[in-house]
């Protein structure tokens, strides 16, 4: 299937430049556009947009008995004439451009229904889903105005770290299902899961790195409408260390912590001081099982609880971070030690 290699960037490698053929049939270089530049066209082209759109809140309202609760937008033309465009109905917040310091968004995004469940996706973490990805072009006019690139009916994970920015972006501010019913014919359905849509300038989306073979136009703002099922907590380098507090500088980015220096982001670096000893090796991991509230060490912290599927055990899962020469570093941030 394309659909998950479709929504997932590489996202530590940008592209600067286009290539294309001249007209003596040479590949030439096109820088990229500023992405400073870049914003306020983007905002434009979204804002306009959501001023002459609007979504069929109207059976979210009052739904109809076969309804699927997905979210369809339409123009505000003829009998939709008197429709609430989304601009009135949308939130955005301030968003940090990933590639250029200083550069920022307003990436407005649509909460139709925040989610029944008790926690909302951390930014590194990992998200289960259904969505429909559309793009939004004003670049071509041989191609049409929107266009749908991507979708999945059926639940699909996504490492919030490797999907395009905006998504990650709008994806926190939800929460997850109340509760996840498995049907007879093993199909599972979300009892008030979050759903909501992300209207998102190319700078947070693929820019110039759009993904082969999608049709997508360089620069084109992207729009998805989502359903968020659950999320579960991403350790991608898997060294005992959850994503989110490898986050030394708290600003809510996975890419801008580097202790080492050497190109992989702490979240992606399995020895984040390079001193050759894995960081798992050099902090202690523990279970407290059937504790509601284990006393724990002073550097010791609680990175997650869950209920053991089997035996119904609540499981408290600790990091103890250990500091042996006393220098003020932990050792696994402490390439001396
Ligand atoms: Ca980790
Ligand atoms: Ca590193
Ligand atoms: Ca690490
Ligand atoms: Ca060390």
């Amino acid at each position: 299937m394309k659909r998950a290699k479709l929504l997932a960037l590489i996202s530590l490698t940008f592209l600067t430049a286009l290539s294309c053929r001249n007209d003596d049939g040479n590949i030439e270089f096109i820088p990229a556009r500023d992405r400073g530049e870049e914003v306020a066209a983007s905002t434009t082209i979204i804002e306009d947009y959501l001023q002459t759109h609007f979504y069929n809140y109207e059976e979210f309202e009052n739904p109809p008995a076969d309804f699927d609760f997905k979210i369809r937008f339409d123009t505000i033309a003829g009998d939709n004439s008197d429709k609430t465009p989304l601009i009135n109905q949308v939130d955005f917040k301030m968003v940090p451009d990933r590639v250029d310091e200083g550069v920022e968004y307003k990436l407005y995004y649509l909460n139709v229904e925040q989610g029944g469940g008790a926690t909302k996706p951390e930014f590194p973490d990992i998200a289960v889903v259904t969505y429909e990805g559309i793009w939004l072009n004003e670049e071509n006019s041989s191609q049409a105005y929107t266009n749908l690139f991507d979708s999945s009916v059926v639940p699909v994970s996504f490492d919030l770290t490797g999907v395009v920015n905006g998504f990650q972006d709008a994806m926190i501010e939800f929460n997850v299902a109340e509760s996840i019913v498995t049907n007879p014919d093993g199909t599972v359905q979300p009892n008030n899961p979050g759903i909501g849509a992300v209207f998102m300038p190319s700078g947070l989306g693929y820019y110039v790195s759009t993904p082969v073979g999608s049709g997508i136009p360089v620069y084109a703002q992207l729009i998805f409408t989502f359903h968020l099922y659950q999320s579960r907590q991403g350790d991608q380098d898997n060294d005992g260390i959850p994503s989110i507090f490898e986050d030394l500088n708290m600003n809510q980015l996975e890419e801008d912590d580097d202790t080492d220096s050497d190109g992989l982001p702490n979240f992606f670096d399995a020895d984040d001081d390079n001193d050759g000893r894995p960081t798992s090796g050099e902090i202690v991991t523990r279970q407290y099982i059937n504790e509601e509230n284990p006393t724990l060490l002073p550097n010791e912290f609680e990175v997650n609880r869950e209920i053991d599927e089997e035996t119904g055990d609540l499981i408290v899962n600790t990091v103890e971070y250990i500091d042996e020469n006393g220098n003020g570093i932990w050792d696994h941030l402490d390439e001396d030690i």
